[in-house]
């Protein structure tokens, strides 16, 4: 197959399907794209005008969790879980992964220190929500890689540079996802899934957005 990820280069979301692709080896090529002005044929492939956008032999793909599932049944090794149930459990918090992404992003985009305070505050809340799953090892186990791991990677790997451009964003970790997350991170897998200068390039993104995390 013949595949194609148009991207944007610091979309947590495009970055899960790197990852699983580097974790398949499966060749493809990556296209960049401006997401603030897309090109015509963007805009008439992508209905919600949205990265990852995959083209598979040329048809669309879109929605990462979707592209995630494709990839996997397409090829080996699966990463999912055999067990429907289970299956069905990993999907459930890759979905819930999709809504913490958007509170990072919420978090990093603050325009001040109060909002930044409030919006880690609701991440930590959240976070604790992993706890029970990994403590009973429905995913995140260092011996079995999921595509649970490929969709929190991306959310740990921002956390971390958030953490480095102030203290004031360091999220306070209880211990198991602590451990889950610097597992994540030092993947190579994931370290290979960003462009080489992305600490640099997403506190660029952030300062041209008015952020206060990288002001000062
Ligand atoms: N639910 C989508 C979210 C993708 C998403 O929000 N992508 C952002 C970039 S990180 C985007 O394309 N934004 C452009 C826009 O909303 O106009 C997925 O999981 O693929």
């Amino acid at each position: 197959m013949n595949i194609k990820l148009v991207s944007f280069a610091l979309c947590p979301f495009v970055q899960r399907s790197v990852i699983l692709l580097k974790k398949k080896q499966i060749k493809y090529q990556l296209e960049y794209i401006d997401l603030e002005q897309p090109p015509e044929w963007f805009k008439r492939l992508s209905p919600m005008g949205k990265v990852p956008l995959m083209l598979v032999d040329g048809e669309v793909l879109f929605e990462s969790s979707v592209i995630l599932d494709f990839l996997d049944e397409s090829y080996s090794p699966r990463f999912h879980p055999k067990d429907n149930l289970t299956r069905a459990q990993h999907k459930a918090w890759i979905e819930f992964g999709s809504s913490l992404l958007m509170v990072q992003h919420g978090m990093a985009m603050a325009a001040d220190r109060k909002a930044l305070a409030e919006k880690k505050q609701q991440l930590e809340n959240d976070l604790q929500q992993l706890v029970l799953p990994l403590e009973q090892q429905l995913f995140g186990h260092p011996d079995h890689f999921t595509l649970v791991d490929a969709a929190y990677a991306p959310l740990f790997m921002r956390l971390d540079l958030y953490a480095g451009f102030h203290q004031a964003a360091k999220v306070i970790y209880p211990k198991p996802i602590a451990d889950w997350a610097e597992r994540l991170i030092s993947l190579p897998s994931v370290r290979e899934s960003v462009v080489d200068d992305f600490s640099e390039r997403l506190r660029q993104f952030l300062k041209k957005g008015g952020a206060w995390l990288v002001k000062g």
